[in-house]
């Protein structure tokens, strides 16, 4: 049976995705990738602000001219405010449900956010040289250490370190640069792509002190709250909410972090029983706890991803860890697709509307000519283009020997 081509056959929808008209891969690059669905945002709408319907319908055209669809949004970013519970905190809230029905009445039915405080996704290393001559991105904890010990010197980063630790970390900040300096600096905060805010150090400060008062229970009730008055905007129309877990899946800088493991999902699930409330299942952040039974999590939890983020890490005994080819690293793709393929089964069974489950290759190395290329760190072409077509793979070979 040719699978590839039976359009009869259920597949998982294959996504990628697109930073806007700004990124350098372009819709018509990523038509040749065998996407079909694109994951994009209205970045240059300021956080916390609605996206208004005819700003969603000129991107969504200029998708689907290019012979795509906007499958998810990713992200409509939580403001601070949101996270921390005070400032405008209600006229945000009010705003998102805005942006959420907007959306909804565009046929955008699937929308991923993130409850991180402060910084989205974290990495140290934009450029760490992979060992087949490929740059991958890359967590290391001494220059972790290094940053907020030496360089930032947060008040109370002492105490989250040994006298040990402190002194490998002084170590390493003694044997770096200026130039290493600064780049560390922006590595850590001067956001990732995707990520809606950049610092500069002073400011950065100011607004982890912001947090002070905050732990991990204030903020998960933050979270409750939200997903109390979203959900139900949520549900009325027809807009599946996913969350995406904390990336690294552990606290960092003092902050507290509410979605690391099964657990926490559980309890972001109870919060508000609807299928409206699910989960963007992202194995490269849950993958670095090596307590996440990433297949488990697709078995017990799987009804209610409605996104996925596919790519591999590979951690190691002191906190470090990089980005693996796909298939490779800790997470076991091949157990975490075949529960996938069997969720989608399943909803077809039950014949959901939310049966197309769209997942991307999530990051990717820099390969070939992505390294002439300027691209977004995690996100350039030819790495990515390997990893969708190694995870395509990966499908049809299962499903073919499963008949499913
Ligand atoms: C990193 C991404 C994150 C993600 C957000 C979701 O590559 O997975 O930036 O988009 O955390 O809100």
């Amino acid at each position: 049976m040719d699978l590839l081509n039976n359009q009869a056959s259920l597949r998982l929808e294959q996504t990628w995705r697109w930073f806007g008209p700004s990124d350098t891969v372009t819709l018509s690059h990523i038509k040749m990738t065998g996407a079909t669905g694109i994951v994009s945002a209205l970045h240059h709408i300021p956080n916390g602000e609605v996206w208004p319907v005819d700003e969603i319908l000129k991107r969504k055209k200029e998708i689907e001219e290019a012979g795509l669809r906007w499958s998810v949004v990713e992200s409509v970013p939580v403001h601070e405010d949101i996270k921390k519970g005070n400032g405008r905190c209600q006229e945000y809230i009010d705003n998102y449900k805005k942006t959420i029905t907007n959306l909804g009445n565009c046929d955008i039915d699937i929308i991923c956010y993130n409850f991180m405080p402060v910084l989205d996704w974290t990495r140290t290393d934009l450029d760490y040289s992979y060992r087949d001559g490929s740059s991958a991105l890359r967590f290391d904890a001494v220059a972790f250490a290094a940053f907020e010990l030496f360089i930032l010197k947060r008040p109370g980063a002492i105490e989250s370190y040994s006298d040990r630790q402190r002194k490998i970390a002084n170590t390493y900040f003694l044997s770096l640069s200026l130039k290493d300096k600064e780049k560390l600096v922006n590595n850590i905060i001067a956001g990732l792509p995707g990520a809606e805010e950049g610092y500069t150090l002073k400011k950065f400060q100011q607004v982890l002190d912001s947090y002070n008062d905050i732990n991990k229970d204030q903020l998960k009730s933050h979270l409750f709250s939200f997903l109390q008055e979203i959900i139900p905007t949520a549900e009325k129309a027809g807009v599946f909410m996913c969350i995406h877990p904390d990336d690294p899946p552990f606290p960092i800088l003092g902050l507290p972090r509410i979605v690391c493991t099964e657990k926490d999902i559980v309890e972001i699930y109870d919060a508000v029983d609807s299928i409206h409330n699910g989960l963007t299942f992202c194995t490269g952040s849950l993958g670095v706890l090596p307590d996440n039974d990433l297949v488990g999590i697709v078995e017990r939890l799987g009804s209610r991803i409605h996104f996925v983020h596919l790519r591999s890490t590979k951690r190691d005994d002191a906190g470090n860890f990089h980005e693996a080819n796909h298939l490779e690293g800790d997470v076991d793709m091949y157990g975490v697709m075949k529960s996938l393929i069997s969720e989608q089964a399943s909803r077809l069974e039950s014949n959901r509307i939310d049966m197309r489950l769209p997942f991307r290759p999530d990051h990717g190395h820099q390969m070939l000519n992505d390294l002439n290329q300027r691209t977004n760190p995690g996100y350039s072409a030819i790495g990515r283009l390997r990893g969708l077509a190694e995870l395509r793979g990966l499908e049809v070979g299962i499903r073919e020997s499963l008949r499913v």
